[in-house]
């Protein structure tokens, strides 16, 4: 597990041994894992390296800790790729995950001056605002706030809104989503998030802010979102120029 001769710090050795046996399966899901005594004293390091190793492994994601119980496996984050545009509902499918979701709010509200920008609709012209909590087998992983235009996204209702909204535009209004301008940033989840999300008060979300077109260019919808950042990764694959 570690090797004192190499120049490589100890408390990284373990980190990275321990990360292997999670990657590999050795330990998995839910597991609870050696205590900080329990390994020092089998690898004869002291328990300051052994507390910075599962620190790092904390902070990114991989274990978490329950206060008076100790260490455990976190589940495995769901790495979703930033090169294709799909909907939550296929991304779990995908995944033989469960999609399903908690709507929080919808309402018919005139457009403000910001959201009309992102829509590029006139101020007022009518939007559907839609807040719901997305998740995967009964987990939540996701809040999302969609602003859609209800001149162009015709008949959305709360049943609709419950299953797929991509599904609806593309089968019942023949609306496909082409492109989109996405930004991604890295937040600390507010109190009334991390109540939603299951997670405790500034635990690390990614937000993610998504304006999605029609073929033609026409904004189909402005979306505002929080993304537990322990059950998720993106992945890009990239070229050098
Ligand atoms: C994804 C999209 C979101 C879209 C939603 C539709 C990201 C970051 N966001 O969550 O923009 O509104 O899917 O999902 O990927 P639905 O068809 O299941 O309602």
């Amino acid at each position: 597990m570690i090797d004192k001769q190499l120049h490589i710090p100890l408390y990284y050795q373990l980190a990275q041994s321990i990360q292997k046996q999670i990657d590999s399966g050795d330990l998995k899901p839910g597991e609870s894992l050696p205590t900080e005594r329990e390994y020092s004293e089998k690898l004869n390091i002291s328990r300051m390296t052994v507390r910075q190793a599962l620190n790092q492994l904390v902070n990114n994601g991989y274990l978490y800790r329950v206060q008076g119980k100790g260490t455990f496996v976190a589940e495995c984050k769901i790495e979703k790729p930033l090169t294709g545009i799909t909907s939550f509902t296929e991304d779990m499918m995908a995944r033989g995950l469960e999609p399903s979701s908690k709507l929080l709010h919808f309402e018919l509200i005139p457009a403000t001056q910001h959201i009309a920008n992102h829509l590029q609709i006139k101020e007022n012209s009518p939007v559907y605002e839609v807040k719901r909590i997305r998740l995967a087998d009964d987990v939540p992983m996701a809040i999302e706030i969609n602003y859609i235009s209800a001149n162009l996204v015709k008949g959305l209702t709360e049943k609709i809104v419950n299953q797929s909204i991509y599904a609806y535009m593309e089968d019942q209004l023949n609306l496909r989503i082409e492109q989109a301008t996405q930004t991604i940033e890295s937040s600390l989840a507010e109190p009334n998030e991390a109540q939603l999300l299951q997670i405790s008060d500034g635990a690390p979300v990614m937000r993610i802010q998504r304006t999605a077109f029609l073929h033609d260019g026409t904004p189909a919808e402005y979306v505002l979102s929080a993304y537990r950042a322990d059950r998720y990764k993106f992945t890009v694959h990239i070229h050098r120029k």
